[in-house]
């Protein structure tokens, strides 16, 4: 549809940025903070360890400040399990509580909206030896996080979203270091999805706890979505390109928002043996359960051309090689890739709102979209990110259409607000609007530095997203 007016972007809407604890928040064994799977992960070869990463622990005044300097209505960050409960569950860390008010109280005290995810990657490492999502009492140790979350912050919190990525968790788990598999594990399919239903239980009963204890509260999911593309008209193309939009997308809002298991997906399960145990209630909870709005990550779209059988796993959060079978990873013609390979496709972005709207009809804010890149700090203290502010162009235009197409959009929050460490390729791996100065191969001063994409983002907020254009 080309639309002779775009539609203004609300008077209220989130325009913010993400970041998430243990990548951007550093002291990560600090003032009684337990490790998480991510502190004692095997490092991917050369990428910083996560001691420090932006030491946003210690700058967090500074960080909230620059935030409010670009004029953000909102902030989006994770709170870390084992900060507030160093073990996962039992005795809870009163240091850890104060620095999440600290957190909220500074956020606050500039108008913005502080946005919660309350888990992000970062299971405590004492449950991962109690057998991670794969335990069933994982629920429970949960939901006592989360009735701790809402007793404490909720005073103050409005926006909740429960699981970061829970597609990508059971998709390319090991890529961004937190599956756990028993030993001599028979079938880790059955097992990957055993803990997929866990976490889906585990943010139903988050969900109906937080309307029970927080009336005026809003929470939602936050998987990662990407429109699949076929690779062309064919029959067998578009079976391809359903059979992983089902398991990589639908699967995960159908059950947040309808209490459903997507069918598609579950009759692949069947074939492999794969279903999840469930137990009697589990369902009714997962009915229960209503998001009020949709959180999303959005990088790319996917393109799939039908299985030749020969395909072999492999790729990370935004690539996929494929499943025998199933579907082949298709690399699409039409996109360019960023320097780290992952393919840029702004129009995909409205596509993929378009659809979600089509199939759950509730408001969606944008909770990660950006551009990790190489970034250059010149000797004056510059950092000029001409292809950044390009990305944010690109993307942000596609939500005013989506938005004239009659989507309803609450915020945008792209990742990230300030430098902070990547899920597998480092620090290098740049993303944020504040520049931070430490390397994977040493700790540098910290120092913070405006990149241009900052004083640009300013500009677009000031004009509530009317001005978007270059500097
Ligand atoms: C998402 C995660 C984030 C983040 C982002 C960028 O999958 O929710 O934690 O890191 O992707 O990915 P990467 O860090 O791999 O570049």
């Amino acid at each position: 549809m080309i639309h002779k007016t775009l539609k203004p972007f609300p008077k209220d809407f989130f325009w913010g940025a993400s970041t998430s604890a243990y990548q951007v928040e550093g002291a990560n064994l600090e003032d009684g903070k337990g490790p998480s799977c991510q502190d004692v992960k095997e490092l991917p070869p050369g990428t910083a360890d996560l001691k420090t990463c932006a030491d946003h622990y210690h700058h967090y005044k500074e960080d909230v400040a620059l935030m409010a300097e670009m004029g953000f209505k909102s902030y989006r960050f994770s709170i870390a399990w084992t900060r507030i409960l160093p073990q996962g569950t039992g005795e809870v860390n009163p240091k850890g509580i104060e620095f999440y008010n600290n957190l909220i109280d500074e956020i606050k005290k500039y108008g913005m909206e502080p946005i919660v995810t309350m888990f992000h990657f970062d299971m405590p490492a004492a449950l991962d030896e109690r057998g991670s999502w794969g335990n069933r009492e994982s629920v429970d140790w949960f939901v006592n996080f989360a009735k701790i979350m809402f007793e404490n912050f909720g005073d103050r919190v409005k926006y909740w979203l429960t699981i970061n990525e829970q597609n990508m968790l059971t998709l390319v788990g090991p890529i961004i270091g937190t599956l756990h598999l028993p030993e001599n594990c028979e079938n880790p399919m059955r097992e990957i999805y055993q803990q997929n239903h866990h976490m889906l239980l585990a943010q139903a009963k988050a969900m109906v706890l937080c309307h029970e204890m927080l009336p005026g509260a809003k929470i939602g999911p936050a998987p990662n979505i990407s429109l699949i593309y076929p690779a062309s008209c064919k029959p067998e193309d578009i079976t391809a390109a359903q059979n992983f939009n089902a398991m990589r997308n639908w699967l995960y809002l159908d059950m947040a928002v309808y209490g459903v298991y997507n069918a598609i997906l579950w009759s692949y399960l069947e074939e492999h043996d794969a279903c999840p145990v469930i137990e009697e209630g589990d369902m009714d909870i997962m009915k229960q359960a209503h998001p009020d709005f949709i959180g999303f990550n959005y990088y790319n779209t996917g393109t799939v051309s039908a299985s030749d059988g020969t395909e072999v796993a492999g790729g990370d959060q935004q690539s996929s090689n494929g499943i025998a079978g199933f579907y082949k990873g298709f690399k699409n013609p039409y996109l360019p890739v960023t320097e780290f390979n992952w393919e840029i496709d702004p129009i995909g972005f409205r596509n993929t709102i378009r659809e979600m709207y089509s199939r759950y009809r509730l408001p969606m804010l944008v909770t990660e979209n950006g551009l990790g890149a190489y970034d250059t700090l010149t000797e004056d203290g510059k950092i000029h990110d001409t292809y950044r502010i390009k990305y944010y162009q690109d993307h942000i235009i596609q939500i005013q259409e989506a938005i004239t197409d009659g989507c309803e959009m609450l915020g945008y929050n792209p990742w990230s607000a300030i430098d902070l460490v990547s899920t597998h390729e480092g620090i290098r791996k740049r993303y944020g609007f504040i520049y931070v100065d430490t390397t994977d191969e040493e700790v540098g001063s910290l120092k913070r530095y405006r990149k241009d994409s900052f004083f640009w983002y300013k500009k677009v907020i000031a004009s509530n997203g009317s001005d978007l254009s270059d500097l």
